[in-house]
């Protein structure tokens, strides 16, 4: 395997297209011959982080231990590619720190929270506003934004780019920065 491993961390709300991305992504970067990992936080939450709950402490050991595993990933070679919400700031920048220089390209979902709303694919919102889920990101549990990402996906009502266009700019950041 001749590749360079990196971390492409995607973090926005829920809703705001990160697995989608993520998956478009790792399309492209297939069709390129590269070897690519998704670490979803919904899925890891099963496995790997199924102790953990949704309460702040618990989401700041989510994103760390997302940020270890990621790493690994890297040290193979891999472009490891982890979407989860990552509310914070502080466990996003540490995860950032756990890896050499260049290798941690934070990838910004900018999508506001009623787009996020509107597509509501598995009626969480809905639950959420009805007080059904207590500490849901956007309504009732802060999220973070990055001062500083590498990339910024936007997307406004009635204006959102597809999934894949939006992958290609990650492509050719990577291409930008060598990695492909
Ligand atoms: C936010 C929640 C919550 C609460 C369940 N807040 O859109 P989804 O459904 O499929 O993905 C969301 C997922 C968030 O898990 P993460 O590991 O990405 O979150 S974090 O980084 O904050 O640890 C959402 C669902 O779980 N979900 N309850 N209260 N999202």
């Amino acid at each position: 395997l001749n590749q360079k491993g990196c971390v492409i961390w995607i973090t926005g709300l829920s809703g705001s297209g990160k697995s989608t991305v993520a998956c478009a992504l790792s399309q492209l970067l297939y069709q390129r011959g590269k070897l690519t990992y998704i670490l979803d936080g919904d899925n890891v939450r099963h496995g790997l982080n199924r102790d953990l709950s949704f309460k702040s402490e618990d989401r700041a050991e989510n994103i760390r231990r997302v940020g270890e595993v990621a790493k690994l990933f890297t040290d193979a070679g891999v472009i490891c590619i982890a979407c989860l919400i990552s509310p914070y700031r502080t466990e996003r920048d540490a995860c950032r720190a756990l890896l050499p220089s260049g290798g941690f390209i934070e990838v910004f979902m900018d999508v506001p929270l009623e787009v996020c709303e509107a597509r509501d694919p598995k009626g969480l919102y809905k639950l959420a506003r009805a007080g059904k889920i207590k500490g849901f990101t956007g309504i009732d549990d802060p999220y973070e934004q990055p001062l500083d990402p590498e990339i910024i996906l936007k997307c406004n009502t009635g204006d959102c780019s597809s999934p894949y266009d939006m992958a290609e700019k990650v492509v050719s950041y990577l291409e930008e920065k060598g990695y492909l």
